[in-house]
């Protein structure tokens, strides 16, 4: 972005304004072999935002695939979302991790 400024000497100066649009970070789902998949559906409902069909369809991709994106956040959101999901698994004695990772 440029903006045109009067500095007082009748000089138009051109000034340079830096926006920079923040980093995006994908939240990801790690699969694991004991955390139950009622558990991580109702993760991706209540912490993603996922409807009832998005939230079987993410946890049965990670299921298959060892990993899956449960979605795009700025740095603060997805590192919440991950403390989320540790502290809710940990609560319910599950082994379920997530990560945050520059999209
Ligand atoms: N693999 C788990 C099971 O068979 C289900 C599961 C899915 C666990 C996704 C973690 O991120 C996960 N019960």
């Amino acid at each position: 972005m440029s903006t045109r400024r009067e500095s007082g000497t009748g000089v138009a100066e051109k000034e340079k304004v830096k926006v920079k649009r923040p980093k995006q970070y994908k939240v990801i789902l790690l699969n694991d072999d004991y955390t139950s998949m009622d558990f991580v559906i109702m993760v991706l409902e209540s912490i993603f935002r996922k409807n009832p069909a998005e939230a079987v369809q993410i946890m049965l991709n990670v299921h298959q695939k060892g990993s899956g994106i449960c979605g795009v956040f700025t740095k603060e959101i997805a590192e919440a979302k991950v403390e989320a999901v540790h502290r809710k698994a940990r609560e319910s004695g599950f082994p379920l991790k997530a990560l945050a990772e520059e999209a």
